[in-house]
């Protein structure tokens, strides 16, 4: 990847694009002769290919847990209901970081039982589960010795990351860990980096930050992910080194850990995707509360790539009043995690527990309805890939080997699927994931129609195709010749 050219040109148009650098989908590659030598850029083409890049990509659902301080108030402050997300209240209202912490005298979670956790997350078939360990606000959720801002110091004092991770690995659930580098706790966080004071206090800050992530690795070992956010100020963009030797660390430290792409910026400060278009770190973590267009994007499916949602528009953390912004009905999210999958990406759903320790009646019923969906269903999801077929109106393809499955969330009243296939393609049988077969005929040249279950499934459902891939197979259509 280093290859020398025209540095100094290519400098100056990379710090034009530099205001750009948030767009995180701008990320035109540049021929490979045109590439410009970078000692923080991307360290490896393409998806990665290990065994541990593969469970990451076969586990395809996960749900992410956003718990913190925030969820004491619940998105009010003095008697104001604040409609911004829950878990940035102290933004909103403008609170000092010295009375926001005073929240941990009230942390007692008493109805919080990992093992209930971590069955409600089996149930609902998730394979892997994104804890917050910090969030923006500062406060750890495992006992870290490098600040006083710890469930250690509050009335609950036991380690609660520890007994979530113990808990769902034992129902064999991996855990990965979301990390904010923004610490709005620490006195020597910095924004931007404007005087030499700026520069020794980050620099402290920096240190402390890998003082937390090197304990996080050693006290969690098992831990499969860290998923970094809070990296988008201009102090970070300005050390791009240190998000690579970040990367390279925990790496050493955890063989096989994937890293997602927000963590990373380049020697010019762009961030996920490096000054050649090449993706950084190990997965792009961009589509947050948004997904590719199914039609247009295909062109995500050449780096790995994890989408996580919120159930209501905007709110990671417990908010009180849910009523505020529309609330996706569980058939919206499941569309959600079968469209990311169907575009070869992973989905993480997101949970944001009560200050007690118990999910809001939403989530708990979420998480039934998502479970038994994929109890019957979930062939069509775990390990499943983009299929390369055209899309059609009435759902979404993935495909597992020989296996194509159509997942259909609109049932046409032609009962008749359309079904295009790629030149050379067969479809030779399909069949509800019961083994019940429904009729399939050829209609055209690459196309067939596949009748929809006589029976009405009263739920969004699943066809399973049998393919055959020949090569040089006889066409018995005749072109027009009109
Ligand atoms: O943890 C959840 C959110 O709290 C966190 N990421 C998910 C998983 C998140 N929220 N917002 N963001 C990430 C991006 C925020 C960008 C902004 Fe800004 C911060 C908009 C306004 C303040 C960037 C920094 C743009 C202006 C300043």
């Amino acid at each position: 990847m280093k290859t020398t050219l025209l540095k100094t040109f290519a400098f100056v148009s990379l710090v034009s694009i530099g205001g750009m650098a948030q767009a995180q989908h701008l990320h035109k590659l540049l021929p490979a002769e045109q590439e410009i030598s970078l000692d923080y850029g991307a360290d490896r083409l393409g998806k990665r290919q290990d065994a541990a890049m593969q469970k990451f990509r076969d586990n395809r659902l996960g749900a992410f847990i956003h718990w913190g301080l925030y969820a004491i108030p619940g998105g009010e402050w003095n008697g104001k209901v604040y409609p911004g997300a829950a878990e940035w209240l102290k933004s909103w209202a403008k609170v000092p970081s010295n009375e926001w912490l005073e929240l941990m005298k009230e942390w007692n979670p008493t109805k919080f039982d990992a093992k209930k956790w971590a069955k409600m997350a089996k149930e609902m078939g998730v394979r892997y589960v994104k804890i917050t360990t910090k969030h923006h606000e500062g406060f750890c959720l495992w006992p870290s010795k490098y600040t006083e801002y710890t469930v250690a110091n509050t009335p609950y004092k036991k380690d609660l990351l520890g007994e979530m991770v113990k808990a769902y690995n034992d129902e064999g659930i991996d855990v990965h860990f979301y990390f904010s580098v923004m610490d709005w706790s620490h006195p020597d966080y910095r924004y931007d980096i404007k005087t030499e004071e700026d520069s020794i206090a980050f620099n402290r800050f920096l240190t402390f930050t890998d003082n937390q992530l090197k304990e996080l690795a050693t006290k969690y070992p098992t831990v499969k992910d860290f998923w970094f956010d809070g990296t988008w100020d201009a102090s970070i963009k300005k050390n791009g080194w240190w998000t690579a030797h970040v990367e390279r660390m925990l790496k050493d430290m955890l063989p096989g850990v994937t890293i997602n792409s927000r963590l990373r910026a380049d020697d010019y400060g762009k961030r996920h995707f490096d000054s050649n278009g090449h993706l950084m770190g190990d997965y792009e973590s961009g589509y947050e509360r948004r997904l590719p267009d199914p039609v247009k994007d295909l062109k995500v499916t050449r780096w790995d790539w994890e989408a996580c949602m919120t159930v209501p528009e905007n709110q990671w953390g417990y908010h009180k009043d849910w009523s505020i912004s529309y609330v996706k009905t569980p058939t919206e999210v499941l569309e959600r995690v079968v469209h990311a999958v169907s575009m070869g990406g992973n989905m993480v759903v997101n949970f944001g527990p009560q200050a007690d320790g118990d999910f809001r009646m939403e989530e708990k019923e979420l998480a039934k309805f998502v479970g038994s969906w994929m109890k019957k269903y979930g062939e069509c999801i775990y390990a499943c890939d983009y299929a390369g077929w055209d899309k059609q109106p009435w759902g979404y393809y993935t495909r597992k080997g020989e296996a194509v499955y159509m997942v259909v969330f609109n049932r046409p009243y032609s009962e008749h699927l359309t079904v295009k296939v790629p030149k050379g393609t067969q479809v030779v049988k399909a069949a509800l994931l019961n083994g019940k077969e429904v009729e399939v005929v050829e209609t055209a040249r690459n196309e067939y129609n596949v009748n929809t279950p006589v029976q009405e499934p009263g739920e969004p459902f699943v066809i399973k195709l049998q393919i055959k891939e020949a090569a040089g197979a006889a066409d018995k259509y005749r072109d027009a010749l009109t």
